[in-house]
């Protein structure tokens, strides 16, 4: 059954509605019922198409999680949902004991920084603009503190790239890219006995990071936290240690919105210009991978490119200012069989390589299509001008949420919903796209 687009629209607003609890959205009520942080931009993003008011308050709301280091914490936790919905909980990540966080209860690990390309996103779809400029000029020294925080504490000197500490801080918890640095990671099956996964109650064990992962993850997590969540030691003895292309690519794309943003205030856009080339140009030397025509992930451990290609190495189609040739290489590969853009039989971005022997069209981040790195894809390609490519794919992202609601991930050979249902991201980015193609050419 194919909903017409107003039908769609509504459904998307019900979930959204459905998913707010105030002052934010969670991710989902079943599986994830607190606020994360890359989700509540996306949110924002949807959410600013039907009620500017509910989108500055996602935001808004999701700053109050910041810590005075500028860290913006992967979750913040709502005080009203008990420690055994979601683990890792507050008890876990134990901020309250850590000087400099916030008053809240949030985890200590980060997600990619979209956030002021939301914040970006929210005023320029604002009804009311006077309102949307209050709004900028209360989150832009947040905004500054969250880049500045990126600059100068996860910044890796020598490549001018920001790292990671925890696959969960990529957004893509399992990709196969992960799989080389975790390696060296002791698996520990104890830690399992010790704490109990949660995830596994709303979703398939099939569809869901193994338990091997999730030793590690706990792992990796605890060792952060016992060492105060203290960035500059960490580059020392973290046993993961990598740069990723998606994280950086949101960076130096919101960076540019910073830019947008500082204009609208009447402030300097020159600095946030010249940082945001600044990423675009160490990105390509470092991450850009000319053999396999995309951008990979970079283990600072070993000094070495991961040789995997993801979805998270087309996301950089969303960098200002990229060569020639490496937009093209993206291009070309999105529509090689490894992706399938413009082939009947694919819907979306698939996550992962079709054409690995490890392809999994069910499994979290290792080959299901996720509607927003498929949305982010979208929005890189308009950027670079290539509607020819860009309007199929809205037109796959409107289907699969047609055909199979707001999944958290589908599959991309036959369009079927997997995670869990009513996902706030997916109805959000919808939105976002139903409107667009109303409006535009797509
Ligand atoms: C860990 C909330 C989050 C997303 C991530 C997605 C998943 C969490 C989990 O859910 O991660 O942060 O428990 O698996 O991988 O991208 O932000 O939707």
């Amino acid at each position: 059954m194919t909903l017409p687009a107003e039908a769609l629209r509504g459904a998307a607003i019900r979930t959204l509605a459905l998913n707010w609890r105030g002052s934010s959205t969670v991710p989902s009520p079943s599986l994830y019922p607190h606020q994360w942080s890359w989700d509540s931009a996306f949110i924002a993003i949807g959410l600013s198409r039907w009620s500017q008011r509910r989108a500055e308050t996602e935001l808004l709301s999701l700053f109050g999680g910041q810590w005075q280091d500028g860290r913006m914490p992967h979750i913040v936790f709502d005080p009203s949902v008990q420690e055994d919905q979601y683990f890792p909980g507050p008890a876990f990540w134990r901020s309250d004991r850590v000087p400099g966080a916030s008053p809240l209860a949030t985890s200590g690990i980060i997600q990619p920084p979209i956030h002021a390309r939301a914040a970006l996103e929210v005023a320029h779809n604002a009804r009311e603009p006077e309102r949307a400029l209050a709004f900028l000029r209360r989150l832009y020294p947040r905004l500054l503190q969250e880049h500045r925080y990126l600059a100068t504490r996860r910044t890796v000197p020598d490549l001018g790239l920001a790292a990671i500490v925890h696959p969960w801080e990529s957004g893509l918890d399992n990709s196969p890219s992960w799989d080389e640095p975790l390696a060296n990671v002791p698996a520990d099956p104890g830690l399992l006995l010790r704490y109990r996964r949660r995830d596994l109650q709303h979703a398939g064990s099939g569809e869901r990071p193994t338990d091997e992962d999730y030793t590690r993850y706990i792992r990796l997590a605890a060792a952060y936290r016992d060492h105060g969540y203290a960035d500059d030691e960490q580059s020392g003895h973290a046993e993961f240690y990598v740069v990723d292309p998606l994280f950086n690519a949101l960076w130096a794309w919101s960076e540019e919105a910073l830019a947008g943003i500082a204009e609208l205030l009447g402030l300097s856009s020159e600095p946030h210009l010249a940082e945001a080339d600044r990423i675009a140009a160490a990105m390509t030397k470092t991450l850009f991978d000319p053999d396999l025509g995309t951008f990979t992930a970079f283990d600072v451990s070993t000094g070495s490119r991961v040789p995997h290609r993801t979805v998270a190495g087309l996301v950089p189609l969303v960098v200002p200012g990229l060569e020639p040739r490496v937009v093209r290489a993206l291009a070309d590969q999105l529509q090689s069989p490894h992706f399938g853009l413009l082939d009947d039989g694919i819907s979306g971005v698939p996550s992962y390589d079709l054409r690995a022997h490890d392809f999994d069209p069910r499994r979290y981040w290792r080959g299901p299509t996720w509607l927003n790195t498929t949305w982010l894809v979208w929005r890189g390609l308009r950027r670079q001008g290539l509607p020819e490519l860009a309007r199929p794919l809205a037109d796959t992202m409107v289907e699969l949420a047609t055909e199979a609601g707001f999944r958290e991930y589908f599959d991309p050979r036959t369009g079927l919903g997997h995670g869990t249902r009513d996902f706030s991201w997916s109805a959000a980015l919808t939105l976002d796209v139903v409107d667009e193609l109303a409006t535009s050419d797509g």
